[in-house]
């Protein structure tokens, strides 16, 4: 996906010009992948663009960082206020917004407590992450012969740059052979997510969705189209799922921040079919949330 170009990016405590937001080669993260990130979108508004549930992805972001113990040296706050600027001072109407956290220059070897941390806010306009039909009628997935990485080896618990190689060869294998996205099992061979989006699947007007200690992330999405969901009055289960109840799913659905809300046409060359009625039905509502006008869920 190409990106691109807005005017600013916010690094280390300020804006600086585009161009000009760089790293020196020896950069820890670059060669270990010690950082972490967020996805954030901010959708248009009469208002103004409005970012949806900013608190929650910092906060999440300093989730990230525990794990891996960096200290982040700035505040919730500091990077709630940080993020407004960036969005505000670039003039965009909507944007992808990406946080990161990173160990920058001053140190090598892999104990990192020396090496410093730096921030940086980039932001730049992105469309429908899987392609512009997908929303409309829905993706091919495979799930991938690569197991989701475990708990106990990199957390899939945090947003960390490094993790996403394990996406990346779940994606490259399954784009290679036609498909448009890629199921994760995790090492038990329960359903995890995909590539970037938590899954669900509605059977018998059940909703159900992998828990997070299938090494799902714990989506602001997925936590949306539950809270969504529930308020409609539909079932929602957090249990362990199997690929078969992907097979066998009356609809599926992934969600995540770039991807919104995509149907899944077919798992495997399984068809699931054209999107459903409960599928439509949360996709509608969460556009609707993210722009500000389903107060209750934002
Ligand atoms: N699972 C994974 C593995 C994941 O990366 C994401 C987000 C989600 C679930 C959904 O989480 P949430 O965005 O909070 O609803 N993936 C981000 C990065 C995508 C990328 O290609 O980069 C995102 O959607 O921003």
């Amino acid at each position: 996906m190409a990106i691109e170009k807005v005017e600013k990016i916010w690094m280390n405590g300020k804006l600086v010009p585009w161009d000009e937001a760089k790293v020196h080669i020896l950069t820890h993260a670059l060669h270990y992948g010690s950082g972490v990130f967020e996805g954030i979108r901010a959708y248009q508004t009469d208002k103004g663009p409005a970012v949806f549930r900013l608190t929650d992805h910092i906060k999440r972001l300093f989730r990230s960082a525990k794990i891996y113990s960096m200290e982040i040296p700035f505040s919730v706050e500091d990077l709630i206020e940080a993020t407004k600027s960036t969005v505000r001072e670039n003039k965009v109407e909507s944007c992808y917004i990406r946080p990161v956290v990173f160990r920058g220059y001053g140190g090598m070897g892999l104990n990192p407590t020396s090496v410093p941390v730096d921030v940086a806010i980039a932001i730049w306009p992105w469309g429908a992450y899987l392609g512009e039909e997908s929303l409309e009628h829905g993706v091919r997935v495979k799930i991938s012969s690569f197991r989701r990485n475990e708990p106990n080896a990199i957390p899939p618990a945090a947003k960390a740059c490094g993790q996403y190689l394990n996406s990346i060869l779940a994606k490259l294998e399954v784009t290679a052979a036609g498909y448009d996205e890629a199921v994760l099992l995790n090492s038990q061979g329960y359903v995890s997510d995909g590539s970037g989006e938590n899954i669900f699947a509605v059977r018998n007007g059940t909703i159900a969705t992998p828990p997070i200690a299938s090494g799902a992330l714990e989506g602001i999405t997925r936590d949306s189209i539950i809270k969504i969901a529930q308020d409609k009055g539909y079932k929602v289960r957090m249990r362990y799922m199997v690929r078969t109840d992907l097979y066998l799913a009356d609809e599926l659905f992934f969600t995540g921040t770039a991807a919104e809300v995509v149907p899944i046409h077919s798992v495997d060359d399984r068809e699931i079919g054209d999107p459903g009625p409960i599928t439509r039905d949360l996709q509608k509502t969460f556009f609707k949330a993210v722009k500000g006008e389903e107060p209750k869920f934002i």
